[in-house]
């Protein structure tokens, strides 16, 4: 089973990057952004709950998307590997992803970081906020809000994995297909 986080801020292109790995690679994309949307669009307790948070640029509690995150691997028993992305984003869940993967006895291989300049971060998401119906994406105060969030209680969580020498920084700047393949790469190394 082959285990990779894609990590980054807001905006580095976790996402975008994300459709394309796992088509190239066959993994199973679990995104807790994707997940708490669903659950929003849906209007359940969990989404509503999310939505307050999501709306001020704050992260959602860790006990909703820890669960969220066990139940999708549950729900997933025969994939070939998990794509991480916007998962694990404090270090209680990144705690709480270790003791999970144990059980599978199929660690994290790799956590691919982009790193991208927080005025491009900024100018993707508002760009991005124009045509997305995203709450959180058309004011640059959530915006900056969500950068400092990352700061403050993201960013530490590549320290964790830094221990463990699994940490790989990647340009995350450039067109969407040269970030890709740089990624390609990093991947191709371990696979
Ligand atoms: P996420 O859904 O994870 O989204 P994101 O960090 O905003 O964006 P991402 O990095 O995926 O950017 P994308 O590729 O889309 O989080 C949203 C919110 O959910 C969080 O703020 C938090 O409240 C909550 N949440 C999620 N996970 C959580 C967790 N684990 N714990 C607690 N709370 C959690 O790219 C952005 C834009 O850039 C797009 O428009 C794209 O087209 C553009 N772009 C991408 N690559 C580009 C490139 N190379 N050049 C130019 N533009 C590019």
């Amino acid at each position: 089973m082959f285990n990779l986080i894609l990590f980054g801020p807001p905006g580095s292109g976790k996402g975008t990057q994300s459709e394309k790995l796992i088509a190239k690679y066959g993994l199973k994309h679990l995104s807790t952004g994707d997940l708490l949307r669903y659950e929003i669009n849906l209007q359940t307790p969990l989404g509503k709950e999310a939505q307050s948070f999501m709306d001020k640029g704050q992260l959602v509690p860790d006990e909703v998307v820890i669960g969220m995150i066990s139940s999708a691997l549950d729900a997933n028993p025969n994939a070939k590997g998990f794509l991480f992305d916007g998962f694990p984003r404090t270090s209680a869940q990144a705690n709480a992803l270790d003791q999970l993967l144990e059980l599978k006895k199929a660690p994290i291989v790799v956590m691919l970081a982009l790193d991208v300049s927080e005025e491009e971060l900024i100018k993707r998401l508002l760009k991005r906020g124009e045509t997305s119906g995203r709450s959180d994406d058309n004011n640059e105060n959530v915006i900056r809000a969500r950068i400092v969030e990352y700061k403050n209680k993201t960013a530490m969580v590549a320290d964790y994995y830094r221990k463990f020498d699994k940490v790989v920084m990647v340009k995350g700047e450039g067109t969407v297909n040269e970030i890709f393949d740089r990624l390609s790469e990093e991947i191709d190394k371990r696979a």
